[in-house]
């Protein structure tokens, strides 16, 4: 993020006291009546209607949902590049394109999405550490902003923002030596970055260390992200993007995979069988909130905090919560003993309620030795 961004997104003019949102005379709703009550006192017993204006207080529905460009807006956590194993370094050449679509957020809203390759996250990217990838950003003709991309994997000004910067209906390219492992988040940084993030606009790229990562059963891809709209996440109709609440770090929507449901929904949902080994990438997006992951019902049996998977960084071990900022990434690896269903969380938990779950489905025999009833 430039400083020159920073400085635009913090004197947006924002609507925060939006029409949707005023009394009468352009006031807040309480600040109305107590001058229709004054004006009452000293009016020298005028006829003053006393009864308060029931529609200065009702905050207008959301519009009517839109019809949506894609039948899914969230990336199947599955959708996981295939691991790198123990090669040499190589040029890989890598294809995306920008495009702003209208999906379904959760059941009976919408919400006005910008997107890597039409899903939140974007495409996971996988290479190895000393590779060479050249990137090619499509920003799709009809789409309304410029955009980029800010590799956090991208050693450079503006992790390669800069030279990848693209107006509607444009290509660009630029070339890239990955000079560190680890788990990293990929983001859109055009003009106000945490608007283009706040959209949609972000996903991961893997730098595996020499020698590839160990083999494990089950790969999976999730990443979180707050969401601002004008209205409550409650409310049917199409939920338009609100400054204020996003300056204000009051999120309507905090969602893993893009949406609310994405995880939990059948087909969707992260699947494996007892005694298997899962690794999940996860990371967090943001622009706020700092994530607080968690599964309920299980230990991670490693975690390599932060993304940062070089071999000379031992994991954690027996880790209960990862604790996952803003712009970040963990790598953890768990294996299920019991089967049943684990839900996936940000331990902050209310936001739960504002669809941050997921759901682990584990098969196999039960276990009584390690989780029974006592009587
Ligand atoms: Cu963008």
């Amino acid at each position: 993020m430039t400083h020159r961004s920073l400085r635009e997104s913090t004197v947006r003019p924002t609507r925060a006291l939006g029409p949707n949102r005023l009394g009468r005379r352009g006031l807040p709703p309480m600040a109305a009546l107590l001058l229709t009550l004054l004006a009452a006192g000293c009016g020298g017993g005028a006829d003053v209607d006393m009864t308060p204006d029931a529609s200065t207080n009702e905050p207008e529905p959301p519009p009517p949902a839109k019809p949506t460009d894609v039948d899914e807006i969230g990336r199947d956590p599955a959708d996981v590049p295939s691991p790198v194993g123990d090669r040499a370094p190589q040029h890989l050449t890598i294809d995306i394109t920008a495009r702003e679509v209208i999906a379904e957020m959760s059941h009976g809203t919408t919400y006005g999405y910008w997107t890597f390759d039409g899903t939140v996250p974007g495409p996971m990217l996988r290479g190895r550490v000393g590779d060479t990838v050249t990137v090619t950003l499509t920003n799709a003709r009809g789409n309304s902003m410029n955009h980029d991309i800010d590799f956090h994997a991208v050693t450079g000004p503006g992790g390669g923002a800069p030279l990848l910067t693209v107006r509607p209906g444009q290509s660009r390219s630029g070339s890239f030596e990955l000079l560190h492992p680890g788990v990293f988040i990929y983001h859109c940084a055009s003009t106000d970055p945490p608007l283009h993030i706040a959209h949609g606009m972000y996903g991961l790229i893997v730098v595996e260390p020499e020698g590839g990562l160990p083999p494990v059963d089950h790969e999976y891809y999730v990443v979180q992200g707050d969401f601002y709209s004008a209205y409550d996440a409650t409310d049917l109709g199409h939920q338009t993007y609100d400054d204020a609440r996003a300056l204000r770090e009051d999120p309507t929507f905090v969602v893993f995979n893009g949406r609310v449901g994405s995880l939990t929904s059948a087909g969707r949902q992260l699947e494996a069988r007892t005694g298997e080994t899962i690794r999940i990438f996860v990371g967090n997006a943001g622009p706020n909130l700092v994530s607080s992951f968690h599964i309920i019902g299980e230990m991670f049996d490693r975690v390599w905090e932060y993304g940062a998977i070089s071999d000379d960084n031992p994991p954690l071990r027996s880790v209960q919560t990862v604790l996952i900022p803003a712009g970040g990434a963990a790598m953890v690896e768990l294996t299920a003993e019991v089967p049943g269903d684990y839900l996936l969380v940000d331990h902050s938990l209310f936001r739960v309620h504002k669809g941050a779950e997921g759901l682990l489905h584990v098969t196999g025999d039960p276990r009584p030795d390690i989780y029974a009833p006592a009587n």
